[in-house]
């Protein structure tokens, strides 16, 4: 059994114990008009407490469709929007709202949490209205806008450069993945016009970064002040975004039809709004019959791997995906790993999975799409949350690795002496 595997089913077990009373829940606080960007801003949203509740009058709260956090010595918190709210307050429910946002432990206040990502990426679009632009490819499943940054030269023109998908965050508690996302993103930005390289990539090709895929998952992850190991979006009990991809979906043993399993694949193919938003927005890309997309990477944590396309089979090559393709995956897997010392291997190697990001886009788009998993390199649950210190090194680590895909993204087979 891999690491990466026992890592899976430990945090499983976690999540399975959180059923249980939550060790703890943040305090409600009387004054809270100086939030800065609150989560209400971002979704419509506030964080209550109703304290004194029993099995039977959380059911009753839940059957108001509030998205439920947990519940402590019989204090429930939940987020619920002003209707859901004041419907509550009219039945007779004793709401306080909580006066601190969401957010990391003071600790790992360098993480970004969503409201945070969502300034650091205005500021980037603002700061650089040439070459970065900010939209989004739409909402999630709790109504939060996916991001999606832009970087090229004339980015306000769809020109006919290469262009190039950079993902993070599918998994709530990675959040490691988004720090890299926004490295990626301030550095294609902040050294343009200093760092030749950087340069060069960013007048030649057109980078697209969603820098988290699941902002609802990791909203809940920090929610009540300490960590929940949290994976999945938060639809029902959560669908695994990364099971729920509609190439070879839910084939091969590599996913769960169980609504409580941590690799839930949901009822059916892009289930999940946030999958539908990734599919839509990859498939918009396809102009004049040709997919503008040519190459991937879908940051997760944690094991230290670049894997590649298939997961769903542990045969090398498979419909689609031939010997020649095949090695071009590899030799650029294994030379972006000489420069990170991360493993290189077949998505397979690790464990079978289906309905993956990395197989819909080879499978359906030919898009080189790779996986990295980032620091560390083992670990149990606490893997998923190394400290707040580690995130410049971890993910600099990656410079080097995402400057050579980047230099081979208008033609990957170029690695291996192919033409395009
Ligand atoms: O299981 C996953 O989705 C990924 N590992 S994680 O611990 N971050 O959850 C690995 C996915 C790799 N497999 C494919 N891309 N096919
Ligand atoms: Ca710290
Ligand atoms: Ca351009
Ligand atoms: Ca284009
Ligand atoms: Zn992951």
């Amino acid at each position: 059994m891999s690491s990466r595997r026992r890592g899976l089913l430990a945090a499983a077990v976690l999540v399975a114990s959180a059923m249980l009373p939550l060790p703890v829940v943040a305090q409600a606080q009387p004054d809270q008009s100086t939030a800065s960007v609150s989560d209400s801003q971002q979704t419509g949203t506030a964080t209550y407490v109703v304290r004194g509740t029993t099995s039977q009058s959380r059911t009753a709260i839940s059957r108001f469709d509030v998205d439920i956090y947990g519940v402590d010595s019989g204090t429930l918190t939940f987020a619920a929007t002003p209707k859901q709210a004041a419907a509550l307050r009219k039945a007779g429910y004793k709401l306080e709202q909580l006066a601190q946002p969401l957010d990391f432990p003071p600790a790992d206040s360098n993480y970004h949490n969503y409201a945070e990502q969502t300034a650091e990426l205005q500021k980037i679009a603002a700061d650089h209205p040439t070459i970065a632009r900010l939209s989004s490819i739409g909402k999630s499943f709790q109504n939060r806008d996916l991001w999606l940054l832009k970087i090229s030269d004339n980015v306000a023109t769809d020109e006919s450069e290469p262009e190039v998908l950079f993902t993070c965050q599918q998994h709530a508690r990675e959040h490691l993945t988004p720090e890299m996302c926004l490295r990626i993103a301030n550095r294609y930005t902040d050294l343009y016009g200093t760092d030749t390289a950087i340069t060069t990539m960013v007048n030649t090709r057109e980078i697209w970064i969603v820098t988290s895929v699941n902002p609802d998952g990791s909203e809940y992850d920090i929610a009540t002040g300490s960590y929940r190991a949290w994976r999945k979006n938060r639809q029902g009990n959560g669908t695994d975004l990364n099971r729920n991809f509609g190439y070879n979906w839910g084939c091969c043993g590599g996913s769960s039809g169980s609504t409580t399993s941590e690799t839930y694949r949901g009822p059916s193919a892009f289930s999940a709004p946030e999958t539908q938003r990734v599919r839509d927005f990859v498939n918009s890309r396809v102009v004049g019959g040709v997919q503008q997309i040519k190459a991937n990477i879908d940051f997760h944590t944690f094991s230290e791997l670049i894997l590649w396309p298939y997961g769903y089979t542990t045969a090398n090559t498979g419909p689609g995906l031939n010997a020649t393709e095949e090695r071009a995956f590899r030799t650029l897997g294994q030379q972006m790993a000489q420069t990170n010392s991360y493993t290189p291997e077949q998505a397979s190697d690790l464990y079978i999975t289906d309905g993956t990001i990395n197989d819909w886009l080879w499978g359906v788009h030919k898009i080189w799409s790779y996986t990295f998993e980032m620091y560390p390199r083992s670990g149990g649950t606490s893997g998923f949350y190394p400290p707040d210190e580690v995130i410049p090194r971890e993910t600099q680590r990656n410079d080097s690795a995402v400057a050579l895909f980047l230099s081979y993204a208008d033609c990957v087979p170029r690695v291996i002496g192919g033409t395009c």
